[in-house]
């Protein structure tokens, strides 16, 4: 970041030709301005022929907890780009889940992202973009995994998180703010925003998520209706 020179930090998807969906981690602390921040569209391969996007905005969820960071509630934020997107084949919206969708454990579902392909482990170049499926893990399962080696009694996994993952199946650092999708019929939707998780791929720990379901009311407050697809 800065100099001319960017550097990969997390993932995102457009949600609207101008709107970014991202972490609200991604762009902590709170006091980065909008103009620390680029977004890529379009690429499957990081930093080849990088056409980067100025952000306008930045609009971080207000229950955010920075000092709670991804492991607090609300890990969610939008990034209004300054001039709209023109959509092709490479570079398209995801639609958002209707805010009632329930998400059954063990569906099987997809992400992506150019984040680490294991622990310590960074995408080599060409760097190009990762998908992998994952299964979704129920909030009570996989709230009884991080809770047993949590020191806290209040609950790990909250209500506006969603898990999945299986051992060699995960998101990863870097992958951040990236989303994860499932096929409803012949459609998909973005249920989770990569948020944390204990180690990558491992068996006991599966991959934690922002629950976008949680959210739609709110992303729906800021972000115009886009023309339908
Ligand atoms: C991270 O630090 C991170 N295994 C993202 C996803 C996962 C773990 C860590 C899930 O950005």
């Amino acid at each position: 970041m800065g100099l001319g020179l960017w550097q990969h930090e997390c993932g995102g998807s457009l949600i609207h030709p101008q709107w970014v969906l991202t972490a609200a981690h991604c762009v902590e602390p709170e006091d980065l301005e909008a103009c620390a921040f680029r977004v890529q569209v379009g690429q499957l391969r990081l930093y080849d022929h990088d056409q980067l996007r100025k952000v306008a905005e930045i609009i971080r969820h207000p229950k955010f907890n920075a000092s709670l960071s991804a492991q607090g509630d609300a890990d969610i934020a939008l990034l209004r780009l300054e001039e709209p997107v023109m959509l092709s084949e490479h570079a398209n919206l995801v639609s958002l889940p209707p805010a009632s969708l329930r998400v059954p454990s063990r569906k099987m579902c997809w992400v992506t992202g150019w984040g680490d392909i294991a622990d310590n482990s960074p995408l080599p170049p060409p760097y190009h973009l990762q998908e992998v499926e994952v299964p979704v893990v129920g909030n009570e399962e996989c709230n009884r995994h991080y809770q047993n080696s949590s020191d806290s009694s209040d609950q790990v996994i909250k209500a506006d998180m969603l898990c999945a993952g299986s051992e060699g199946r995960d998101s990863c650092q870097l992958d951040s703010g990236g989303p994860l999708v499932c096929r409803w019929n012949c459609t998909w939707f973005q249920v989770g925003i990569v948020s944390w998780g204990h180690q990558c791929g491992h068996r006991d720990f599966p991959g934690v998520y922002t629950r976008v379901t949680s959210y739609v009311p709110w992303i729906c407050r800021h972000v115009p209706l886009s023309p339908a697809p």
